[in-house]
């Protein structure tokens, strides 16, 4: 894998773009379309995706070629996988039904579930069947055992924004559990409104302008801009790769310093040529602790500051120096010992922090980690301490690396999307019955409600008392990628009677689900969206390429034809088509803007492709707050930063307390508990090659980074060495969790004790048994799953420490990919 290759260029792009189209290898029976296509003439259409807009020469109702839309400067080299999400062996071709369940429904042996065996059905059969089912648990058992709430990374477009079309078709039926938080930012977003009134996570940040202007050192922490930022949440134009470019020039020129903390020389380190600090993971606490014991002992802390904006300082210090319970003095010495960063070099750190203008900028990794809120607090009592929240190109940052933040957003306003909730006044075909069940759960304890209905648990001040689940219904999430410990989920899964899912491939959640529906890829419909995500620089039509594959649906047909069964369609279409709900998404847009953003009538937008608004006007984040702290007071409970929280602190939970603490994990690397039986930590980052799951079915672009067809598995020369394992082996990875089969990687980028698999590697079960060997890849097989606290309960998937060996012996084939085993009923 090219690591070190940013973003590619243009040029080199379109040359991977025809390497690529020169061995096209997907078997003939695959390619053919369910509809007769008119031998059309080629032409290029526009659209959009989270890797990026392009436009795609179509030739004979198939994609041809794709190119990355004009105004994206530095398109991802993602885009090459594009043409193999629409065609490869994995997608989901008809309405299925689980052989066992398709006999005895609700009845069925669920320890079968994932054996994978199916049977084709007409979409006639399995609407019914999802009908029926969704009236048979209301009626027995009521809202309370229904989930249909998990959420996830649904493809661009306003309209066909999947899980929204399952949550507003089913709330017509009737009420459902739902959740709180996502996986993504969960420790993050629920400390930082007590500390900084805001989730800070998706808020958009101080401009990249500033930054490359003011500021003198830039830490990021467990952070990977260049990575990350090739996706994002709308169609992409990667807008701040131009600022990352004048970022290496300023590094080279010695006007910015740029460190960053994480045990992987990361992309953006290797892009930018920066310096690393190697930190063992899961320690950043102690790291930080450590820092502000240096800024505090060494007179460096910003007084004035702390007096005038933040509360709770004079609270927290005592603990700083030692004068607590634990009676630890968090001297660099101390930190040393768990972060494995030199004391010398941590107060080195510190006094460059101090010194000049600098910029923290933190990634999400380390709070989906346990304990995770405690990084997030405690970045911003460093920068409260250093004294720049608020100035241009200093303070805290928390999404610099994330769909375009940092960008200026040009303040125009988006298209609206495609309702989550039905429309006021709506009479739902069965009331609310949720039997003393909370109606909402945090959004990674979903399985745990199957494991311990009824228990009640602590969640941000608030008790939760876990609902009894019997059906779950999917649709534009992947929960078997998605959530920790496979094999506990193995387990608790089959408790559940009925599942459901939509999806366009086949992935481990269709495997392990009861019915299964093909939706369309974004490429078989036509939408409306922003792209530029953050930046929202413009409005751009999702056409339609070629048409839906096999007997695929979109998610807005499918469920329109699902409320037709209860007499709700007309309610939840609203009387309106995809093209007449696309022209009222654009009405009301253009309506929003009218005055400041010039917009054409919708004819003439389609056939243009796209809006341009224009260029935003840099920004800083926190400005005004420290302008005038009273007239812009934070959301917090006092309108200052909390270094202390009262609210916090009374809760009296052990593991999130009135300040910032370091906790040890339950299992951490590098002499942390456990790190005898299982030395190695394994991050799950997310991937640089994928969106978590999407795109890893792309068979072609799949195979440039497989290592004998496995997702690999980087590790540093060390520890290959020590188990006797070279690069391009087969590797068996395992703990009392779970085993997988992986390739190795073997880099100096990782340090030694640190391993990586990427997240969103599809589960190949060996067979549905609790336990049995994966043979793709997942790293969810090994990933712990816990609430990082009792404020959060977000995920933990990063405290997840492993042992791995020389796999010998012939390696079983890998069953991730290529969809069911079709049987007759
Ligand atoms: N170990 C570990 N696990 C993690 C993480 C980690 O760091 N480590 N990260 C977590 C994070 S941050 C996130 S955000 C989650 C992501 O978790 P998900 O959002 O669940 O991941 P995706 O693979 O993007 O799944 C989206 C699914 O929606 C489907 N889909 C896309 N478009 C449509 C559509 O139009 N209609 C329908 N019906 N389906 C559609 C896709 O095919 C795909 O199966 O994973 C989390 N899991
Ligand atoms: N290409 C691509 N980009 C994406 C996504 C994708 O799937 N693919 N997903 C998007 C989504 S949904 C999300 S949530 C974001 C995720 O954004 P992040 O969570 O910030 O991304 P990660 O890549 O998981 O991790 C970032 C860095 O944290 C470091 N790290 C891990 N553990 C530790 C630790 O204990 N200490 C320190 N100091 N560093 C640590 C890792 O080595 C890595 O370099 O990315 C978004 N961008
Ligand atoms: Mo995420």
């Amino acid at each position: 894998m090219s690591g070190s290759s940013f973003n590619l260029k243009r040029r080199d792009f379109l040359k991977g773009i025809t390497a690529g189209a020169a061995g096209v290898v997907v078997g003939p029976s695959l390619l053919t379309a369910s509809k007769a296509m008119a031998a059309d003439a080629p032409q290029w259409k526009l659209t959009g995706s989270h890797w990026g807009a392009f436009r795609a020469r179509i030739e004979n109702g198939r994609v041809a070629e794709i190119k990355p839309f004009e105004l994206d400067t530095h398109p991802t080299d993602m885009l090459n996988g594009m043409k193999g999400m629409i065609y490869n062996p994995s997608r989901v071709r008809y309405p299925m039904v689980r052989v066992d369940w398709l006999k005895n429904g609700s009845k069925s042996d669920t320890s079968k579930r994932g054996d994978n065996r199916f049977v084709r059905v007409s979409w006639d059969k399995a609407l019914d069947l999802f009908h029926s089912e969704l009236d048979r648990v209301q009626k027995t058992y009521g809202s309370s055992a229904l989930h249909a709430g998990q959420t996830g990374w649904r493809s661009t477009g306003a309209l066909h924004s999947a899980g929204n079309h399952m949550q507003r078709a089913i709330a017509y039926h009737g009420s459902f559990t739902k959740k709180v938080g996502d996986y993504s930012t969960g420790a993050g977003q629920h400390i930082l409104p007590y500390v900084l009134g805001n989730s800070e996570v998706y808020a958009q940040g101080t401009s990249w302008q500033h930054i490359l202007n003011e500021t003198k050192f830039l830490v990021l922490w467990a952070n990977d801009p260049v990575k990350n930022l090739q996706v994002g949440w709308n169609c992409e134009t990667h807008e701040a790769y131009p600022h990352l470019d004048t970022l290496k020039a300023k590094i080279a020129s010695g006007d910015i310093r740029v460190i960053s903390i994480d045990p992987v020389a990361t992309k953006t380190q290797k892009f930018l040529g920066c310096e690393q600090m190697r930190i063992n993971p899961q320690t950043d606490v102690a790291l930080m602790m450590a820092i502000a014991h240096t800024l505090a002992t060494e007179d460096l802390a910003d007084v004035d500051f702390l007096d005038e904006y933040t509360m709770g300082y004079e609270k927290f210090v005592p603990y700083l120096m030692g004068k607590t319970e634990d009676k630890i003095e968090k001297t660099p010495e101390w930190a040393a010992k768990i972060c494995g960063v030199p004391a010398d070099d941590i107060r080195q750190l510190a006094r460059a922090m101090a010194a000049d203008r600098t910029q923290l900028m933190l990634g999400w990794c380390v709070q989906r980690q346990q304990h995770g809120e405690q990084p997030y607090w405690m970045a911003a009592v460093l920068a409260s301490m250093l004294g720049q929240i608020g100035l241009p190109g200093g303070g805290i940052s928390y999404a610099h690396h994330y769909s375009s933040i940092g960008v200026p957003s040009s303040g125009a306003a988006g298209p609206g999307a495609f309702p989550s909730t039905p429309d006021k006044g709506y009479k739902p075909v069965y009331g609310e019955k949720f039997n003393g069940f909370s109606k909402v759960i945090p959004v990674a304890r979903w399985v745990d409600c199957l494991v311990n209905p009824g228990e009640t648990i602590d969640y941000n001040g608030k008790k939760v008392k876990l609902p009894e689940i019997k059906m779950m219904v999917f649709s534009g999430n992947n929960p078997w990628h998605h959530h920790q410990d496979r094999n506990r989920m193995k387990q608790a899964q089959q408790s559940l009677e009925t599942v459901v899912s939509v999806d366009y491939r086949w992935t481990a959640t269709c495997r392990f689900s009861d019915i299964v529906l093909p939706a369309t890829t974004p490429f078989e419909r036509n939408d409306i969206d922003v792209y530029g995500s953050y930046s929202a620089r413009g409005i751009i039509a999702m056409q339609k390429l070629v048409e839906p594959q096999f007997e695929a649906k979109s998610d807005f047909e499918i469920f329109s034809e699902l409320t037709k069964r209860f007499g709700k369609d007309r309610e939840y279409t609203r009387g309106m088509n995809e093209m007449q709900w696309l022209k009222e998404i654009y009405k009301n847009c253009r309506k929003a803007n009218k005055g400041k953003f010039e917009m054409p009538e919708f004819e003439k937008f389609w056939e243009e492709g796209f809006v341009e608004f224009g260029k935003g006007k840099p920004w800083v984040r926190h400005a005004d707050f420290r302008e005038d702290p009273e007239e812009y007071a934070l959301g917090t409970a006092s309108g200052l930063i909390e270094i202390f929280s009262n609210k916090i602190a009374k809760y009296g939970y052990n593991d999130c307390k009135g300040h910032p603490m370091w906790f040890e994990k339950v299992e951490r690397s590098h002499g942390g508990p456990g790190s005898d039986k299982y030395p190695l930590q394994l991050q799950s980052c997310h991937p640089d090659q994928r969106l978590h799951s999407q795109l890893c079915e792309s068979e072609e672009y799949r195979a440039t980074y497989t290592v004998q067809g496995r997702e690999p598995i980087y590790m540093s020369p060390e520890d290959a060495k020590a188990r006797g394992i070279k690069d391009g082996d087969i590797v068996r990875v395992h703990n009392d969790r779970g085993q997988l089969l992986a390739g190795a990687v073997v880099t100096a980028d990782y340090m030694p004790g640190v391993m990586r698999i990427y997240e969103g590697a599809w589960y190949g079960p060996q067979d549905e048994k609790v336990g049995s060997l994966d043979t793709y890849g997942d790293p969810n097989t090994l990933s712990l799953d816990l609430g990082a606290s009792k404020l959060s309960q977000a995920t933990s998937a990063h405290t997840c420490i492993v042992e791995v060996e020389k796999f010998v012996g012939k390696a079983p084939a890998v069953t991730a990919f290529g969809g069911p085993q079709e049987v007759e009923a």
